[in-house]
């Protein structure tokens, strides 16, 4: 193949300078304790108090909250930090990761 070349096409991302971002969701629950959601979301999204509080209490009255966005591989990780606190304590928690439009 001598003489050929190759060009490589820049992803969408990179032209626009605007990387594909994710929204981490707390979906709420009826067996869940409040303070362990609270205690999930100081821990692994590294909120006060007073924070993880006002997401826990959105989650519970509007049935979810947006906690925070990220690119794909960091939400998904947190996603599942999340989700595993919940599971090894043996509570429904869950949290999901959306594409964010
Ligand atoms: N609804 C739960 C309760 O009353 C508390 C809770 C809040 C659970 C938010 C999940 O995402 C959640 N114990």
């Amino acid at each position: 193949m001598a003489g050929t070349s190759t060009v490589l096409k820049p992803k969408a991302a990179t032209l626009t300078g605007r990387p594909k971002l994710y929204k981490v969701i707390l979906l709420n629950d009826d067996y869940t304790p409040r303070e362990f959601v609270v205690r999930v979301l100081k821990a692994v999204f590294r909120m006060d108090r007073d924070e993880a509080y006002r997401v826990m209490m959105t989650a519970h009255q509007r049935g979810a909250c947006v906690v925070a966005v990220f690119t794909l591989e960091i939400a998904e990780t947190k996603t599942a930090q999340a989700n595993g606190m919940g599971e090894r304590a043996g509570y429904p928690l869950t949290f999901t990761t959306e594409r964010e439009e």
